[in-house]
């Protein structure tokens, strides 16, 4: 059981990407990171814009944005520093280290020169990892030096491997603990491993429930209280609400309120 806060739980991470994190979430009092799958750059700025005071993270993928341009990293870094939140570039990489080498620094997206914060695969094996770290050591950009890698442990989805093969969550926490200056957390259901890694958890929604091509909801207070994660990642339950500042300001509060719960041990 987990009583530690967010920045006693900062002591303990090694990436300094991951140290932020968990500062800024106890500096706004927010555990909420927004999934910003909308799909032009216009909806994707006017998102941040509108959700940034509330949440600690907002999570893209940049490769549904019909009209991505190499000016929209920068417009979104300009708004998450003035809001105090980190870029999630949710891309999953899932190749062998050398073709994750270039997909994290070229092509269109250039993710390595906006985002805070990248994830990837177990499944290739400790290369990815490599090939990610190859990337950050060549550039001479001041923020990708600090990228922050998360690792795929679980997902939310119904019948996914990582949940179902055994051996697998445990063989990515192996692979994350041999890497802690850049790896410093996880995409899980829950806590997986320790207090000196960070645990971001998808499929979040007020109610519990799925959306008919896999996706499982599970509510913040059971994300939070109950499986002891970090962060809560919300898409659908923000972004198509009529007012979605209004609703991620509700997922905060209710984020938050499970996080102190926790750590104080009372009801
Ligand atoms: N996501 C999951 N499950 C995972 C990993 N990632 O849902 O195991 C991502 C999806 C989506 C977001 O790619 O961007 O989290 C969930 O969105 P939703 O709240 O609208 O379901």
């Amino acid at each position: 059981e987990s009583k530690l806060t967010y920045l006693q739980r900062a002591e303990k991470v090694k990436n300094v990407t991951g140290r932020r994190l968990l500062e800024l979430m106890e500096a706004k009092k927010s555990n909420l990171a927004v999934a910003a799958d909308v799909t032009t750059k216009a909806q994707l700025l006017e998102l941040a814009e509108a959700v940034g005071p509330e949440i600690c993270m907002l999570k893209t993928h940049a490769d549904i944005i019909a009209d991505w341009d190499e000016g929209t990293g920068p417009a979104l870094a300009e708004i998450a520093k003035r809001h105090q939140f980190l870029l999630f570039e949710d891309r999953k990489f899932a190749d062998i280290g050398s073709t994750v080498h270039h997909q994290v620094s070229g092509g269109l997206h250039s993710i390595s020169k906006w985002a805070h914060v990248i994830n990837a695969h177990s499944m290739p094996g400790p290369g990815i990892i490599s090939g990610l770290k190859k990337a950050v050591a060549e550039t001479d950009s001041e923020m990708a030096k600090s990228l922050g890698l998360l690792l795929l442990a679980e997902m939310s989805s119904e019948g996914n491997l990582a949940t179902a093969l055994p051996g697998y969550t445990q063989k990515t926490i192996e692979m994350a603990e041999a890497e802690k200056e850049f790896v410093f957390g996880f995409i899980s259901t829950g806590r997986v491993a320790g207090d000196d890694f960070v645990y971001l958890t998808p499929g979040v929604k007020k109610s519990a429930g799925g959306d008919g091509l896999g996706q499982q909801y599970n509510t913040p207070e059971k994300v939070i209280g109950e499986k002891e994660s970090d962060v809560i990642i919300v898409g659908r339950g923000v972004y198509q609400a009529d007012n979605p500042a209004k609703e991620a300001k509700a997922y905060r509060e209710a984020g938050w309120r499970a996080y102190e719960t926790r750590v104080s041990g009372s009801q």
